[in-house]
């Protein structure tokens, strides 16, 4: 197998954490997003919405979407699971990683990719060019702060999104808040659980190792 990378950004480095936490490595392939290799026809037939992560298997399926890459390795690499020992476990990180996907990156993926720093025409990823939306930066913002007092309040007397097992929720949520405080935001003071729980799942090797 082989992997479709691109170093130190969100969704790949979620992709990382998770081999490290699975004592995984393939051999990487480093696409340029920077000239906008993931748009060529290239990486087109490899990854349908021109995005990486990609893993690559040795009959030459390509798998694109961080969750689907972890879903597939989970399925062949049961232990350690990230995605749940028990049915209840299963169901609570299914909830809490879609969550933090949808309530989370995806409002910083608005504030940051609407914004000056990000290039034009490319305010969503994938094959099509979308114009950005600066009004969608204010409403970014303000969607980081309610999701960080939506977990803070979640994370009440918990130590990581289901209490006492690290899961794939908790790595979704880490990569996002990173990405968050790197697109310009801080984690409220107030917010002390989430402060706490960032603190202790920052320790991880997994995630000292793809910082
Ligand atoms: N839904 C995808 C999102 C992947 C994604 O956003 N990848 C970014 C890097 S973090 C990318 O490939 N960007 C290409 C671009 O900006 O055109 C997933 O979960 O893997």
């Amino acid at each position: 197998m082989k992997l479709y990378d691109y170093p130190g950004v969100p969704n790949p480095r979620r992709l990382n954490i998770f081999l490290a936490e699975k004592g995984l490595d393939f051999p990487r392939i480093q696409v340029d997003l920077m000239n906008g290799e993931q748009l060529t026809e290239d990486f087109r037939s490899k990854s349908p919405n021109c995005d990486v992560p990609v893993l690559e298997l040795d009959d030459g399926t390509c798998l694109s979407q961080t969750n689907a890459i972890c879903r597939y390795l989970e399925a062949v690499y049961p232990q350690p699971a990230l995605y749940g020992r028990t049915p209840r476990e299963i169901g609570l990180v299914e909830m809490w990683n879609n969550i933090c996907f949808t309530n989370g990156f995806q409002a910083v993926a608005d504030l940051f990719r609407n914004g000056p720093d990000w290039f034009e025409g490319r305010a969503l990823i994938g094959p099509h060019h979308y114009n950005k939306i600066p009004e969608l930066v204010e409403r970014g913002r303000q969607r980081i702060n309610n999701f960080y007092h939506d977990i803070n309040n979640h994370l009440r007397d918990k130590d990581y999104f289901v209490q006492g097992y690290f899961s794939v929720a908790d790595i979704t949520a880490l990569a996002t808040i990173d990405f968050a405080i790197w697109s310009g935001t801080t984690i409220p003071p107030e917010c002390k659980n989430l402060l706490d729980w960032h603190q202790r799942v920052s320790q991880r090797p997994s995630i000292k190792a793809n910082p």
